[in-house]
C-alpha cells in the first residue's frame, strides 16, 4: 500500500492564507495572542479543523484541540503549536506546526487510513508571552503547572487581563484543563536559528529546549532638569538601565558558549528630550542549555544590577516574568524522528531549541520531541523570517510519518 503523501501546494497555501490575517503591508505578520487578529486566525484554523471532520474542543484558556478518531480509544498522539505570534512575526513560527498537522491529518482521512491511536492537532494559547508574560501559557494550563485562575488574572503590557481578552474574542472554553491524555507528542517547528541552513541540513532532531529566564526591571529615580541639573546631582534611571543592558551583553560575550542575552522591551518615563528620567521598567531575556550557567548568569545579572542602581541612588525592583530550566526530549521520539528523516532521504542532524517551545511543557505529561526546519539566515521574530518551500513540506513528510509509527505501534513499544 503507497504511503498517503503530503499536498504541498495546499500547505504552503494553508500558510499564506493564514499569514494575509494579522499580515504587515510589506510582508510579516501582526497577530499577538488573544487580540481581534488572534480570534480571526483561531476561526480560520477551526476552520479547517471541521472541514476535515475533526472534533473540536476548546478549554478554559483558549488551547484549541482538534482530534481526529483512531480504531481504538485511546490517549491521542499529539502533533501542534501556536498561532499566536510576536507584533514583527514570520509566517512560519508555530503556524507552520500546526498547518502541517492539519496537513498530515486531512492526507489521512482523504486516504481512508485510521491510526490504532487517535491524532490530535492543538494550538495553544499565547505561547509567546510577548503580551502576557510567561510564554507557553496556554500548554502550561493544558499541562497542569499554571493554575487556569492564575492565567486568566495575567495582566498584560497593555493592563488588561488574560480573562477580559479571551472573553472578547470568544475563546474561553469549557473543556477542562490539567487532565488530559496524550499519548505523545511531536512539534514540527522551524529552527529559528542559524544552525541548520549554515550547515544545509534539511532537517532537525531536536534534543531539547535551553532554560530561559525573564526578569522585569523597574528602576526608580528622580526626574529633574536635563540642564539645571550637575551630574553629581543626578539620580538617573536611564542611566542605570543603560549599564545593566551593556552588562548584560558583556556578561554573555564573556560566558560564551550558548548563554544569551537581550534587554527586548524598555519603557522611560517620561520619556522627554529635556527631563532626566525618573522611572525605566525594562526586561532582561537570559538563556543558557546549562542550568547551572543560567543561574550563574541570573545572580551576576542581579548582582550588577543592585550595584549600579545603589551608585546612581536609585531604587531597584525586579520580578520574574517567565523562568524555565533547560529541558531534554524523548530519546527514542528524537530516535524516531532522526531515523524517519532518513529514511525519506532527507539530511538530519541533531540540535538543541534556541526558543522556547509548547513541547517543553508538554514534555512535563508525555515523551515529546521536535521537528526542525531551516530558517534562511536564521531569522525569525522578524518579517523577514523565511523558510524555502521545499524545506517546509520535507518537514511536513517527516511530521506525517513520525505521527503515524507513533499512532499505530503496538501497545509494548
Ligand atoms: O521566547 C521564545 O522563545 C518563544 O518564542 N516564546
Ligand atoms: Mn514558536
Ligand atoms: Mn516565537
Amino acid at each position: 500500500m503507497s504511503l498517503p503523501e503530503i499536498d504541498g501546494e495546499r500547505l504552503l497555501s494553508a500558510l499564506a492564507q493564514l499569514g494575509r490575517i494579522g499580515g504587515l503591508d510589506g510582508g510579516g505578520v501582526c497577530r499577538p495572542a488573544l487580540t481581534d487578529e488572534d480570534k480571526a486566525g483561531r476561526d480560520w484554523v477551526v476552520g479547517r479543523m471541521r472541514e476535515i471532520g475533526m472534533q473540536v474542543t476548546v478549554d478554559g484558556i483558549g488551547n484549541v484541540v482538534g482530534v481526529y478518531a483512531g480504531r481504538e480509544d485511546l490517549p491521542p498522539v499529539m502533533t501542534g503549536s501556536h498561532i499566536d505570534t510576536v507584533r514583527t512575526g514570520g509566517l512560519y513560527d508555530g503556524n507552520y506546526g500546526v498547518l502541517a498537522g492539519l496537513e498530515a491529518v486531512r492526507v489521512l482521512r482523504e486516504a481512508g487510513i485510521r491510526t490504532r491511536r487517535p491524532l490530535a492537532v492543538a494550538f495553544f494559547t499565547n505561547e509567546e508571552g510577548a503580551r502576557f508574560a510567561p510564554d507557553m501559557m496556554g500548554s502550561l494550563v493544558f499541562q497542569g503547572d499554571l493554575s487556569l485562575d492564575a492565567a486568566l488574572a495575567t495582566r498584560g503590557i497593555d493592563g488588561t487581563t488574560v480573562a477580559e481578552n479571551l472573553e472578547r474574542i470568544g475563546y474561553r472554553g469549557h473543556a477542562p484543563v490539567g487532565a488530559a491524555r496524550v499519548g505523545s507528542f511531536v512539534e514540527l517547528h522551524i529552527e529559528q536559528g542559524p544552525v541548520l541552513d549554515l550547515e544545509s541540513v534539511t532537517i532537525g532532531a531536536v534534543e531539547g529546549v535551553q532554560g530561559i529566564s525573564w526578569t522585569e526591571f523597574t528602576l526608580s529615580g528622580t526626574s529633574n532638569h536635563a540642564g539645571t541639573t550637575p551630574m553629581r546631582f543626578r539620580h538617573d534611571a536611564g542611566l542605570v538601565a543603560a549599564r545593566i543592558s551593556c552588562f548584560a551583553r558583556e556578561m554573555a560575550r564573556e560566558m560564551g558558549g550558548d548563554q544569551v542575552a537581550t534587554v527586548g522591551a524598555l519603557n522611560l518615563f517620561p520619556n522627554l528630550v529635556n527631563v532626566i528620567p525618573s522611572r525605566v521598567v525594562f526586561t532582561v531575556d537570559l538563556r543558557n542549555t546549562v542550568g547551572a550557567m543560567l543561574e550563574d548568569a541570573e545572580q551576576r545579572l542581579w548582582a550588577f544590577a543592585d550595584e549600579a542602581s545603589a551608585a546612581e541612588g536609585v531604587t531597584l525592583s525586579r520580578r520574574s516574568l517567565a523562568r524555565f530550566d533547560p529541558v531534554k526530549f524523548d530519546p527514542a521520539l528524537i530516535g524516531l524522528v532522526e531515523a524517519t528523516a532518513r529514511e525519506l532521504g532527507y539530511s538530519v542532524r541533531r540540535l538543541p531549541s534556541g526558543a522556547g517551545h509548547d513541547a517543553q511543557i508538554l514534555a512535563r505529561m508525555c515523551p515529546a520531541a521536535m521537528i526542525f526546519v531551516p530558517s534562511v539566515a536564521g531569522l525569525s521574530h522578524n518579517v523577514r523570517e523565511h523558510t524555502e518551500p521545499a524545506d517546509l513540506v520535507a518537514g511536513a513528510r517527516v511530521l506525517l510519518r513520525v505521527l503515524m509509527q507513533l499512532a499505530d505501534r503496538q501497545p509494548d513499544q
